[in-house]
């Protein structure tokens, strides 16, 4: 082989070591999740924020994760993402659809709702068919009831949500099976889920506050803890409060 061929050869394979070494930098570590802004939405110091749950992820390149969704306020789309960002000081309005089906909590401690106004939940579950009451919610046992899917936390604010789910085997085997679960496919809207509403104030100065899910409900992962439990996007999130 002369020269100039070698140095081409050995230049072509510095190059591709290059570009494997970038995708994986980026596409494994450095990847995040694009940020819902709700802060231009905000007025009279409160906003509403709204999240789903779904069983699986259809859209990414992992459909068998489960995963939660943010609503983009400026389109209405549902965003395959767990990062948003609020106001301080500022009321937050949170609507949770919860499309998932019931799993226990590993410690009957997360089934207390902590750290919202009122210490509450306000919990309606549609069945496929009719919507049950909204009923103000404070503590739910997960092994006596078919009751919670994931949960909402935001450990440096102390916020705890249980996220109640459809509670009878007939609709937790009728949950939506193309996420996000929403009206322009309107079956997968009217599957079987709860609608779980609260509020909190958010602190007077800003920060990045991490949330996530306490349920392990990483399926087919170790103790249930990896894979959507341990990724950005799926089981757990930022809030970033804007000062
Ligand atoms: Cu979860």
């Amino acid at each position: 082989m002369s020269l100039p061929a070698r140095v081409t050869t050995l230049v072509i394979a510095f190059l591709a070591v290059v570009a494997g070494v970038v995708y994986v930098a980026l596409h494994y570590i450095g990847s995040q999740p694009p940020v819902v802004d709700y802060t231009p939405v905000a007025s009279n110091g409160q906003v509403s924020v709204t999240l789903m749950t779904a069983p699986q992820t259809t859209v990414t390149d992992k459909p068998d994760w489960v995963t939660y969704f943010i609503k983009d306020p400026s389109t209405g789309q549902f965003v395959h993402t767990t990062y948003f960002e609020v106001p301080a000081d500022t009321r937050i309005n949170v609507t949770i659809l919860g499309y998932d089906g019931c799993t226990p909590l590993r410690n009957p401690l997360w089934g207390h709702v902590t750290g919202t106004i009122g210490g509450v939940e306000n919990v309606s579950i549609f069945n496929g068919k009719t919507y049950s009451p909204a009923t103000p919610v404070s503590t739910f046992d997960s092994y006596a009831n078919c009751s919670v899917q994931h949960t909402f936390a935001i450990p440096g604010l102390g916020i705890n949500v249980p996220v109640a789910s459809p509670n009878t085997v007939a609709e937790n085997n009728a949950l939506c099976t193309t996420s996000p679960c929403v009206a322009n496919n309107a079956s997968e809207a009217l599957a079987p889920h709860s609608v779980v509403t609260f509020s909190f104030v958010t602190p007077k100065t800003g920060g990045t506050f991490r949330w996530q899910c306490f349920i392990p409900c990483g399926g087919g992962y170790l103790d249930g803890n990896g894979g959507p439990m341990g990724t950005p996007g799926y089981m757990m999130g930022q809030m970033e409060v804007q000062a």
